[in-house]
């Protein structure tokens, strides 16, 4: 079973949203191509979904600003802008996402005191969203990665798949992800690749 995972393409992270990916929107159109390519047997999509006053969040940490460093539950924490809460405009989805297609759209980063890039489990590698059992429980041999940010949730989505899934061929799809900023895309596709991910174009698997 091959298998798309879709990372947090929500209006909070494309422009107009609380914190903007640059050219996040672009990834849309091509998130859609593949969702309709009839190549994927299961289409899995993510969501980032805070309660109000996250511990990720610079205004639940008083005199810090967001995209400073600070802590969180004891650990380094990037602090960021209040962002995709749940219910809110900002938590959904892109519109223009071809959603009805989408088998599973699994929510995390609820837990206050714990972010939660990945799709799998929580930055502390404590607790698990279900996602790897689900995917082996499909049998699912390949899993394609793409979305927002490349240099955090779409990141630690892959390694994750892969180091949690060890018979799954993981790839990342580079051209329908953007990351926050380019020193981190750059060193998250090196990260990626020497944990043993390809890099793959939608092209080369729409033309496959
Ligand atoms: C993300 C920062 C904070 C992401 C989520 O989806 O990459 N980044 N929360
Ligand atoms: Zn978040």
């Amino acid at each position: 079973m091959k298998a798309l995972l879709l990372v947090d393409i929500q209006n909070g992270f494309c422009p107009g949203g609380n914190l903007p990916v640059p050219h996040g929107d672009e990834v849309v159109p091509i998130a859609n191509r593949l969702i309709e390519s009839g190549k994927y047997d299961l289409i899995v999509a993510s969501q980032d979904w805070h309660p109000p006053g996250h511990g990720s969040f610079a205004s639940s940490h008083p005199g810090r600003e967001p995209f400073e460093l600070g802590t969180l539950s004891g650990k380094p924490q990037m602090l960021w802008p209040d962002h995709c809460i749940q219910g809110t405009a900002d938590a959904e989805l892109h519109p223009d996402l071809k959603t009805s297609k989408i088998d599973l759209i699994l929510q995390k980063g609820e837990n206050r005191g714990v972010d939660s890039y990945s799709a799998f489990r929580d930055n502390d590698q404590d607790a698990l969203t279900g996602l790897a059992d689900f995917l082996e429980g499909q049998d699912v041999t390949e899993l394609d990665v793409c979305g927002l940010a490349t240099d955090y949730c779409v990141k630690f989505s892959a390694l994750d798949a892969s180091e949690m899934m060890p018979g799954v061929r993981v790839r990342l799809i580079e051209d329908a992800s953007r990351g926050i900023t380019a020193e981190g895309i750059a060193t998250a596709i090196e990260e990626m690749r020497a944990r043993g991910i390809d890099i793959v174009s939608s092209r080369q698997i729409l033309e496959g």
